[in-house]
């Protein structure tokens, strides 16, 4: 199949691509533009050149399947060079997202005409990487170096409008004449000849690059590719173009051959990959999901229907009690307030979500709902008698779902008449923002119903991963592979700023005792202050609950910003002293290889007893779940940059069992 092809329209040749799924720039397309721009040159009755693609959109980038392997057919660079020299004036005409190698085409191109709905932008940053032909130096040229600075570093891709605005589009076509408007377009400039983008000027001030870095500190620590980004777009204002183009090679190439870039190209496919059911036909049938129901309106219901609410899918909530129904949807209504506040939502969105939320005392109300979430307090008990009382009210072929963190799914089905329908829709708090839903797949899941969760996992924006029923599926159970071992560590000597420095210079949001302290120590306490058996209820028993009242594991002002607590160090080394555990000095090394190590076994055990699909499903969880640095690729991507033998001899000298397929990939 010719994925590059040409027609000649009078005096304008037509360059089309189409190259499924989104015309990337494989060798074979790069060998066509190259072919067509060559004909298109060497053709006098040509005097003007329009490149267009065929399909979903204009080329949305490098085929990145290709990174990595050998090179084939001809350099990028050679064949923009080709277009941007070129003697005849070109037009790009794009639709679709034109993103990365596509802009950087479209760049080369003297003029660029676009639909309405058309998306431009370098996403490269997310990859790790940097718009490495020629997108640093010619952004600016043509947009100016503050929008150049935004886009590069940011990655966030501008609607055609904006492109307008910016100068990075010359003329908005009408969407269902794309092809028309640009070869009347491509004529209109046969007088005007070529506007080589090199040779533009660069206006615009470098102050953006300081601020940007200032204003994203945070979000950016530990991330090579957005300075990478910037030094290019600052190099492009002070070296001439064939330069800065050396200079962006060099950048381009060093995060390229770096782990950063091979990580987050790694959670690009993982990312995609986490949709797909091993052994389950891409096309099987759907459950229609018009109406959901949620039980229990608390922070967790709450925030999961407000994930429906925003897709436009009505939700009926209910309660027990009134005055926390009334509570749970005030709730809803002050997050959806806070998110207009903050531009998320016009006032009317906000309105049009809260009219599809129907309030509700009585699970009755249920009966015609096509899916229904549980989310109750975390009691097998409670749990079996809703499930129960569900398989009664609601109408057959809906999907029964429990939000349980860990209870035993199976269990559950057995409580209902149909175990077919029934699977957990695992999420993560806040539901309304985490974007990781686990969907516990049962022994008895009927595959339209598991496929059915996926998909709506994925219309409510949601990054969905198959867990199999175990405690704690894949993330939790994985974490507790790391909570118990930091408890042990303090009992050894090491203090909760240690252990979590080492969790936050390793790129968590987190370490294991900020965690514990969010979501409050008191979870599950006894409440008998007398009774002290672990590190958590000594802390329990002097009052000490976490972030909820200030205290836990650190202290907190009511900015919730956290110090060093010397009454919790003091209860700690009082309770660690009772235990005649020697203290000693501990490394931060030691530190990784007892909390992270010990979750790249489990990760390892999880696959063996098939609870998740694939290695890189673990990586899904952790990055969307809890923050793993996506520059590290998740747990099982970065064990494998770590090495399985420097783990298992770890592992081993610290007695911890490996797991038999890490032992054998050791
Ligand atoms: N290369 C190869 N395959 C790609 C691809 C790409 N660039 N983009 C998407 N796919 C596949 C994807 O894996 C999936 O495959 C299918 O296409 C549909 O994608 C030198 C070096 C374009 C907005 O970063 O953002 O250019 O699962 O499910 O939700 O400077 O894909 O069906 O088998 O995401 O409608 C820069 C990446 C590359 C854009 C469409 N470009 N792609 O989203 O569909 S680096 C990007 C996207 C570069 C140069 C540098 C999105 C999309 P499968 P999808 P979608």
């Amino acid at each position: 199949m010719q994925s590059v092809t040409t027609q000649i329209h009078d005096d304008v040749l037509e360059i089309l691509v189409n190259n499924p799924p989104v015309n990337a720039l494989s060798w074979h397309v790069r060998q066509g533009l190259s072919d067509g721009i060559e004909e298109a040159l060497g053709n006098d009755a040509v005097k003007a050149v329009v490149l267009r693609c065929d399909g979903r959109t204009f080329i949305a980038g490098a085929d990145i399947t290709e990174f990595g392997k050998p090179p084939q057919g001809p350099d990028f660079n050679a064949v923009l060079n080709m277009f941007e020299t070129a003697g005849k004036p070109i037009v790009a005409a794009i639709h679709g997202t034109a993103l990365g190698g596509g802009l950087e085409t479209a760049m080369v191109c003297h003029y660029r005409v676009a639909v309405p709905s058309a998306k431009l932008g370098v996403p490269e940053v997310k990859l790790g990487l940097l718009p490495g032909a020629g997108g640093t130096q010619r952004l600016p040229r043509i947009v100016g170096v503050e929008q150049a600075a935004i886009m590069c570093a940011l990655g966030v891709p501008i609607s055609a409008k904006k492109a307008l605005e910016t100068g990075l589009v010359d003329s908005i076509a009408s969407e269902d004449s794309l092809a028309e408007d640009a070869i009347a377009f491509a004529r209109q400039m046969i007088a005007e000849g070529p506007r080589p983008s090199r040779d533009r000027p660069i206006t615009g001030d470098t102050a953006i690059i300081d601020e940007l870095k200032a204003k994203n500190a945070r979000r950016w620590k530990g991330f090579e590719a957005p300075y990478a980004n910037l030094a290019c777009v600052e190099a492009a204002t002070r070296l001439p173009f064939d330069e800065g183009m050396k200079f962006e090679r060099a950048e381009f190439t060093k995060l390229m051959g770096g782990s950063q870039s091979a990580a987050q190209r790694h959670m690009f496919f993982a990312e995609r990959q986490a949709a797909k059911i091993d052994g389950l036909p891409k096309d099987t049938p759907l459950r229609d999901i018009k109406k959901v129901g949620v039980i229990g309106a608390g922070t967790m219901g709450g925030g999961i229907s407000m994930n429906f609410l925003a897709a436009g899918i009505p939700v009926t909530i209910v309660e027990m009690a009134k005055e926390n129904l009334d509570r749970g949807v005030g709730v809803i209504r002050k997050n959806y307030e806070n998110s207009a506040k903050k531009g998320r939502f016009t006032t009317e969105k906000v309105e049009a979500m809260m009219g599809l939320l129907t309030p509700s005392l009585s699970m009755d109300d249920l009966a015609d709902c096509d899916l229904v979430i549980e989310a109750v307090y975390e009691s097998m008990d409670v749990k079996k008698e809703v499930f129960g009382a569900l398989d009664k009210i609601v109408k057959q072929g809906a999907i029964l779902a429990s939000n349980t963190s860990y209870l035993n799914v199976d269990e559950i089905a057995a409580s209902t008449s149909r175990p077919g329908d029934v699977l957990g829709m695992h999420f993560f708090s806040p539901a309304n923002v985490m974007k990781l839903l686990e969907v516990v797949r049962g022994e008895k899941t009927a595959d339209d119903a598991l496929a059915t969760a996926m998909a709506i996992g994925k219309k409510i924006g949601k990054v969905a991963v198959v867990a199999g029923v175990c405690h704690g599926f894949i993330g939790n159970r994985m974490l507790s592979e790391r909570q118990q071992p930091a408890i042990q560590l303090l009992m050894e000597g090491a203090t909760p700023q240690q252990i979590d420095d080492v969790h936050t210079d390793f790129g968590m949001p987190m370490g294991p005792f900020q965690m514990s302290d969010l979501a409050g120590l008191d979870i599950g306490w006894h409440r008998d202050p007398s009774k002290i058996e672990t590190i958590r209820e000594a802390l329990c028993a002097a009052g000490r609950f976490g972030q909820k009242n200030g205290k836990g594991f650190y202290d907190y002002d009511e900015k919730r910003q956290r110090t060093v607590s010397e009454e919790a160090l003091a209860i700690i080394e009082d309770f660690r002293s009772k235990s005649n555990l020697p203290k000693r000095e501990i490394t931060d090394q030691e530190i990784i290889e007892r909390t992270l190590y010990p979750m790249v076994n489990e990760g390892y055990k999880i696959l063996e007893e098939g609870k998740a699909q694939r290695a890189s499903d673990i990586d899904v969880v952790w990055i969307y779940g809890y923050g793993w640095p996506v520059y590290r690729g998740g747990p099982m991507f970065w064990g494998d940059l770590e090495g399985a033998g420097k783990i298992v001899e770890a592992l081993e000298r610290h007695n911890i069992d490996v797991a038999d397929s890490l032992k054998a990939k050791a």
